[in-house]
């Protein structure tokens, strides 16, 4: 018979050790929550920010400045989605033991609770599922990506709501002492993952996909881009290409020969500009980013001329200029990207420019030779390359 002390002590080892595979705990389950809820928030944010750069709506304008604003918000977008995945998986986990239940629904409270749970767990796998693949340029499916994905968003941010206000309780008793502590559901039967492990491997899977991806915007984790589709530095001129000229099929236009700008008025009039006449414009230099939707950003130093003077050499004065949009067309005649619009307070900036030059070299044909667009704090699709034509709308 060992002393009674020595009897405590393993008695409180086995519920330390007990504790310590506490992993279908809704304290856990809770926690993760936590994390889950703040990651997808930033992405829900910074998601509409992406939407309305896209879409924009005329009473609520974006603003033109910082430039790298964009840059910021995407790359947070697709670093916290990415980050995501293991904590949504690890969450995936804890909660396992309690969705086959018998009776499946305890009372109508309850039964909201469970149905939420549809729309939550499968609209946020098919979020982070579509994110990650449309970043690996992998399209498994037939819809318009920024589509699904945004209804898949509201989805998930509805359900999610529901599921929070559900889950309250649990969240609160995360925050009262511990002796206090409600250990919930624990299934202690010693198999399969320790809460150890498996906060392991959130911390461990979130931080491995991070430090693999942020290097495509975090110039100081450049070197370890091994997952992220583009490496900033990469590409002709020292910048990635998204689609090269012979992709779009505007090879011929590099050349600069019988190249035109076509300037169209309000009235619809038009007036031709020939390659000669931009460059004979006073050129500056701007540094601006081309920050990609799909996350990658490179900064690059440019020089052409502004858009609004462009537009006056076409003709356009300040005073048709005032309040309007101008649609930015390319030479590009496949794909979706064949235009762009600029709203009225940038068509007015001096770095909203027609660029003919990047890092100190005549503009390469994938990057839109021989003009292409270039505009503080506005999505990389916006950046129209192989620009033919400005009408002001
Ligand atoms: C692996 C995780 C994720 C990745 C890689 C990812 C990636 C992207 C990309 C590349 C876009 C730009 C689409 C475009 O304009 O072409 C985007 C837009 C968006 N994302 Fe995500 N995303 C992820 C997770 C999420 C999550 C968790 C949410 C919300 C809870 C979310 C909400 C949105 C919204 C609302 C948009 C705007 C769609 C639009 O412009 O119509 N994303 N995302
Ligand atoms: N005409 C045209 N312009 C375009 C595109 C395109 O496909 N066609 N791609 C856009 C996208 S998605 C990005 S990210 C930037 C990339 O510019 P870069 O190739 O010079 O880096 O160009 C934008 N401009
Ligand atoms: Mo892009």
């Amino acid at each position: 018979m060992p002393p009674l002390s020595q009897v405590i002590d393993s008695s409180q080892e086995r519920r330390r050790a007990a504790a310590a595979r506490e992993v279908h705990s809704e304290r856990l389950a809770a926690q993760l929550g936590l994390f889950l809820g703040a990651a997808f928030t930033v992405c829900f944010v910074t998601g509409l920010i992406s939407h309305l750069h896209q879409h924009p709506l005329g009473w609520f304008p974006l603003p033109s400045s910082p430039a790298g604003l964009y840059r910021v918000t995407q790359g947070l977008h697709v670093t916290t989605g990415l980050a995501a995945i293991p904590l949504l998986l690890a969450k995936l986990y804890v909660v396992s033991p309690q969705l086959p239940r018998w009776p499946p629904v305890d009372d109508v409270v309850d039964a909201m609770a469970r149905l939420a749970l549809l729309p939550l767990v499968g609209g946020s796998i098919l979020l982070l599922f579509t994110g990650a693949a449309n970043i690996a340029s992998w399209y498994p499916w037939d819809f318009f990506f920024p589509v699904g994905h945004w209804w898949a968003a509201w989805m998930v941010m509805g359900a999610l709501m529901v599921h929070v206000s559900l889950q309250f309780p649990a969240v609160k008793r995360l925050f009262t002492r511990s002796d206090q502590r409600h250990s919930g559901d624990v299934s202690d039967d010693g198999r399969g993952l320790s809460r150890r492990g498996l906060l392991g491997f959130v911390v461990g899977g979130a931080g491995i996909l991070t430090l693999l991806t942020a290097g495509q915007t975090f110039p100081p984790l450049r070197a370890f881009t091994a997952l992220a589709p583009r490496r900033p530095d990469i590409g002709p001129q020292g910048f990635p290409v998204n689609r090269t000229a012979e992709a779009a099929g505007t090879e011929d236009l590099a050349t600069g020969d019988g190249y035109a700008l076509v300037v169209v008025h309000r009235d619809g009039t038009e007036q031709t500009l020939d390659l000669a006449a931009i460059r004979a414009l006073e050129q500056v230099s701007r540094e601006l980013p081309i920050a990609c939707v799909e996350g990658w950003s490179a900064s690059v130093k440019w020089r052409g001329v502004p858009l609004s003077a462009v537009l006056a050499a076409g003709g356009v004065g300040t005073e048709e200029m005032e309040g309007r949009t101008v649609k930015v067309g390319s030479a590009q005649q496949r794909g979706l990207y064949g235009s762009s619009l600029v709203e009225p307070d940038l068509a007015g900036r001096d770095d909203c420019l027609l660029a003919l030059e990047a890092n100190g070299e005549v503009l390469h044909p994938d990057h839109g030779a021989p003009v292409r667009l270039i505009a503080p704090n506005r999505p990389g699709v916006l950046q129209t390359k192989w620009v033919t034509r400005l009408e002001v709308l």
